[in-house]
């Protein structure tokens, strides 16, 4: 039964009941046209699947008259008809047609890559249960580049991990058994992920010898993994290691013999890798490495490295979470929101076509609630990708269940304004807005190699609700979760009910028990688990949420505060810079305010930290209950993990209504109105 958590979705569960002959009819033979690394893929693919679920082993032929035919345009060229033809034509590489014609089933595409997408397609269908012979669908994904994130470590580690280990590496070695690469790009191919990043971006001492001839021929297996699931391979790198592998003197990107080291190491990696993706890089940042060192800027750095992989289309994605980590927290001066912007958006204009930038969703650090990214659509000469976080560093680390596609939604769907009404960040970072060459998204992953990937289940569903927003950020979070529960728990209508809407209202339950209004932090430094409301890290000066006896929040105004509001277009500049305008659910991350500010919702500021600390603490009981009504109806061991974690939960949230509703009860010295007990 275990093997059901690893089967995340794709469990293939069988059919039964009415569909089951239609569908067996319809795959008793599939032509498969061409033969290449992602065609044997789908091959392998259609065996597991429709044995699992229709109970038969199809005939895997090139009969042009087989009910289903499957190849990209070139091979099906002479039996398409030119109308779909021409639609193919005018897509994207990615882009694939799956329709019914005449008694057959075509799943076709511009490429092999897009075949494998229809062809995950058309299974999700099946483990949907929909029906096959209306079909006429036309999709290509909105993001050119949809990436995850590893945050692996050769000592097998993971930084922010919460699943276990990683699947990459063990002990000082590249994993020798690449069996569970396999099926994670399996996992990544179904959802349409078409890029990753195998190591770390904080890259350490020997995690820099990953570009050199010691680690390069095994990368090169992993690489080639990946490519047969359409998945390209990138790699994080030091910016010093001209110096830590060669011993050069300086890293200094401007230095001829630190421009040819690169240029040379570049030729070096494409020799064993020629799909090689590029360089993911975390600059000057958390005392990483960077041209700041030599006196240079970012765009200097950038270039540098983007020259040398121009001639073979690499790309480097350059990290723009840069800031002083040591700040000062006192000093007004010193925003730590304000840092992206202040560093990138003077740069634009001078980076090289082959860079991207890549932007965390908010200002600061994937908290529960914070503004979108002001840079993220600021600078229009410059290509842009935006990074989310599935790995729930500050939003419940997988213990807690917190269902991150709504949070994402709200993120894509901000409006900046920046070239007027519906500049929205989907359309900046699909790149309908500036014309940039290279854009998308990316995100930390989240799985490590606990039996079920993702430590707590229902993590899984971030995950796979990554992989679809990205392909089609359209998709709502209700369509998304669905999707994902069918596939991962069967068609049951009593389960699909309550785990939706257990999912749906996770994220808002959280942020209930946690930091409030925008204000973000308050957790246990270093760890982000669990709360220390005044727990700051690295500095030894300040909070993070400036309370006092009078009042709480961080004041970003531009007449009194940090002035931070002035990094948005109007009219979001002048909304967020007033407490009247600016929304509830930001309040505390604009303003300072009285404990008896009255919101919108008519409450006051600290009648809202008592309401929705004791209601959130409410909340995870009832999802406990919902929970434990489903347990006849799901296997042991799925069962058993989600309410081992909600019992956990249950202790976090129980832990933070107390601190939080303590704290403030002494500092404001206010009574709850409802004369809960607080101590
Ligand atoms: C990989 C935060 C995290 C770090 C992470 C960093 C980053 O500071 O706590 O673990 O480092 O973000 O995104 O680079």
């Amino acid at each position: 039964m275990k093997e059901k958590m690893y089967h995340m979705w794709l469990q293939y569960n069988s059919i039964d009941g009415p569909d089951l002959q239609a569908y067996q009819k319809l795959f008793e033979e599939v032509a498969l046209m061409g033969s290449s690394s992602i065609m044997e893929v789908i091959k392998e693919e259609l065996n597991i699947a429709i044995k699992n679920m229709l109970h038969i082993s199809p005939k895997i032929t090139t009969n042009q008259k087989a009910k289903i035919v499957i190849g990209n345009i070139n091979q099906l060229n002479e039996l398409l008809e030119n109308k779909k033809k021409q639609e193919i034509e005018s897509m994207s590489n990615e882009g694939y047609l799956l329709y019914f014609f005449e008694e057959q089933l075509y799943v076709v595409g511009k490429t092999d890559q897009a075949v494998l997408y229809g062809t995950f397609h058309l299974l999700r269908l099946i483990q949907l249960r929909r029906t096959l012979n209306t079909l006429n669908i036309s999709e290509q994904p909105t993001n050119q580049l949809r990436m995850l994130n590893q945050w692996d470590n050769l000592d097998g580690s993971i930084e922010r991990g919460y699943s276990g280990n990683s699947i990459f590496y063990e002990a000082g070695k590249i994993v020798r058994d690449k069996s569970r690469l396999k099926d994670y790009a399996r996992f990544l191919a179904s959802i349409g992920i078409n890029a990753i990043s195998i190591n770390n971006v904080n890259v350490w001492e020997e995690e820099t010898f990953f570009i050199t001839e010691k680690y390069l021929p095994e990368i090169k297996e992993i690489s080639d993994i990946f490519h047969s699931y359409g998945v390209q391979l990138f790699l994080s790198i030091n910016f010093a290691s001209p110096i830590a592998i060669d011993h050069l003197e300086t890293a200094d990107p401007l230095q001829p013999e630190v421009m040819q080291w690169w240029s040379n190491k570049v030729k070096e990696i494409y020799d064993y890798i020629p799909t090689f993706g590029g360089f993911v890089v975390k600059a000057d940042s958390e005392h990483r490495p960077g041209p700041f060192t030599y006196d240079r800027d970012h765009a200097d750095g950038a270039n540098m490295l983007a020259e040398a992989l121009a001639p073979y289309d690499g790309k480097v994605i350059w990290r723009c979470f840069v800031y002083n980590c040591v700040q000062d927290w006192r000093d007004r001066n010193t925003d730590r929101a304000r840092a992206a912007y202040d560093h990138f958006k003077p740069l634009d204009g001078r980076f090289h076509p082959n860079v991207i930038l890549q932007i965390k969703n908010g200002p600061m650090d994937f908290q529960v609630r914070e503004p979108v990214s002001p840079l993220i659509g600021a600078m229009e000469k410059t290509n842009q990708m935006i990074e989310f976080q599935v790995a729930q560093e500050y939003t419940g680390q997988q213990k807690d269940l917190c269902y991150l596609i709504p949070q994402w939604k709200e993120v894509l769907e901000f409006d900046t304004h920046i070239k007027g009404v519906g500049t929205t960040i989907e359309k900046i970072v699909a790149g309908n807005i500036h014309p940039y060459r290279y854009s998308g998204i990316a995100a930390v992953s989240n799985i490590g190699n606990d039996q079920n990937w993702t430590g707590h289940t229902l993590a899984q569903a971030n995950l796979y609700g990554y992989g679809r927003l990205t392909w089609n950020p359209s998709l709502g979070s209700e369509e998304i979760a669905k999707e994902w529960i069918i596939q991962t728990f069967g068609k049951n209508a009593n389960l699909e009910s309550v785990i939706l809407e257990m999912l749906l209202e996770s994220w808002e339950i959280y942020e209930n028990y946690t930091a409030p209004l925008g204000v973000g932090w308050m957790v246990t430094p270093g760890i982000h688990y669990g709360p220390n409301i005044d727990g700051y890290e690295y500095s030894r000066w300040g909070t993070y949420h400036f309370a006092d006896r009078d009042g709480i929040g961080v004041d970003r105004t531009k007449e009194t505060g940090t002035g931070y509001t002035e990094q948005y277009a109007e009219p979001n500049k002048s909304v967020y810079n007033s407490p009247t305008t600016c929304p509830d659910d930001l309040l505390l991350f604009f303003h300072h305010v009285p404990y008896k500010y009255t919101l919108k919702n008519g409450k006051t500021v600290i009648q809202h930290i008592y309401d929705t600390h004791f209601k959130g603490l409410e909340q995870v009981k009832e999802l406990r209950k919902k929970w434990n009504s489903l347990e006849s109806e799901i296997d042991d061991a799925r069962f058993e993990n989600v309410r081992e974690r909600l019992a956990l939960q249950e202790d976090n949230a129980r832990e933070w209504c107390d601190q939080i509703n303590t704290y403030f009860y002494r500092k404001s010295g206010i009574q709850d109105q409802h004369q809960r007990t607080i101590y």
